[in-house]
């Protein structure tokens, strides 16, 4: 270079926020990994989140002398994960990740059996935060052939109101390729209860991982959170992958209970043509949803989680997992 200005002062890099402490961040670039801090500027100006830069976070970082980054830019964000700030009603916004392509809710068929009322309820949360979901069945290996029609029920379900379907053994290997593939050049986020198996589906798909995994509590057939943060992993085959410790990333939102059809996405035909425009669908004359679900067009068993997550909102109940 004839420039005088050595090349590492000038030049702007992008990349992907992996990992961030109060004081650093993990920027992933197409080539390395920069341990980068963050000009004053974007603190000042993040007055309602309580975290300027987030995991998945796009930036553009100025190269120091000594290898490490500033970041200089941070991009639009296409959607964001994100929760009050604990302990306060109407706080500040904690953001958790952002830029998110893929949600996968994962659920094992036994131990904690599948729990459709909890895959709904992170559809919700899904489609409150825009960002698409996937359903993954994992424990594969443990379904019985007597209990495999109860399975298909549920997958063709998903399937019939648009979410893609999976189906995994991290203990086998089935399925593992198939979501691999849908992970790829991609921003995940893996959620599900503690103990389906979100870590252990990550390990297969890429064995350095190595993240923990735990075991499910006799007592209880329940898992005992054994992953306790979340940090964006870079996948080899391109991608980055989010694990979270079981439901607590993926927690409070605030939905006014007229609004929580929207998040039903079956619904969506039938409500526009409901008498009042801020029908709820449960006790309203001429709701063509609750006609829908009575003449079985839109599943009994949906329509009856809607009612659950409408009673939890209403009782002003706004977490996830309850
Ligand atoms: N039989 C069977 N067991 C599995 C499978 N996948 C995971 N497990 C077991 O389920 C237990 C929990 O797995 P984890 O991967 O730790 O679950 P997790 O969802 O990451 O749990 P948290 O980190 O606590 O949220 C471990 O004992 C795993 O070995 C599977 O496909 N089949
Ligand atoms: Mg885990
Ligand atoms: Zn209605």
């Amino acid at each position: 270079m004839e420039d005088a200005t050595p090349v590492t002062e000038a030049t702007e890099i992008e990349g992907t926020v992996t990992r961030t402490t109060g004081s650093w961040y993990d920027v992933r670039t197409s080539s390395e990994t920069i341990r980068a801090t963050i000009r004053g500027k974007f603190r000042l100006n993040a007055a309602d989140e309580t975290n300027p830069v987030v995991i998945g976070d796009r930036v553009s970082m100025r190269l120091n002398a000594d290898a490490t980054g500033v970041i200089t830019d941070i991009r639009d964000r296409k959607n964001k994960l994100s929760r009050r700030a604990a302990g306060k009603k109407i706080g500040r916004e904690h953001v958790i990740a952002a830029n998110i392509d893929t949600a996968w809710i994962v659920q094992s068929a036994l131990y904690p059996k599948l729990n459709p009322g909890l895959i709904d309820r992170f559809l919700v949360m899904a489609g409150v935060f825009d960002i698409p979901a996937c359903i993954v069945i994992n424990k594969a290996d443990l379904i019985e052939p007597a209990f495999e029609e109860a399975i298909e029920f549920w997958e063709e379900l998903y399937i019939n109101i648009g979410y893609p379907v999976y189906r995994t053994s991290a203990k086998a290997g089935d399925g593992i390729e198939q979501v691999k593939s849908a992970m790829t050049n991609k921003i995940s986020v893996i959620v599900g209860q503690s103990g389906v198996g979100k870590s252990s589906i990550l390990n297969r798909i890429q064995s350095d991982l190595k993240l923990r995994t735990g075991e499910i509590s006799e007592s209880t057939g329940k898992g005992v959170h054994t992953t306790t943060f979340a940090a964006l992993y870079s996948l080899d085959s391109g991608g980055f992958v989010a694990d979270t410790p079981g439901l607590r990333e993926f927690g409070l939102v605030d939905i006014a209970p007229a609004d929580l059809g929207r998040f039903f996405v079956e619904f969506h035909e039938f409500a526009d043509l409901c008498h009042f425009p801020n029908c709820t669908h449960d006790h309203e004359p001429a709701c063509r949803v609750q006609e829908a679900a009575a003449d079985g067009i839109i599943a009994p068993e949906r329509y009856e989680s809607y009612l659950n997550i409408l009673g939890s909102l209403r009782k002003g109940v706004r977490d996830v997992g309850r």
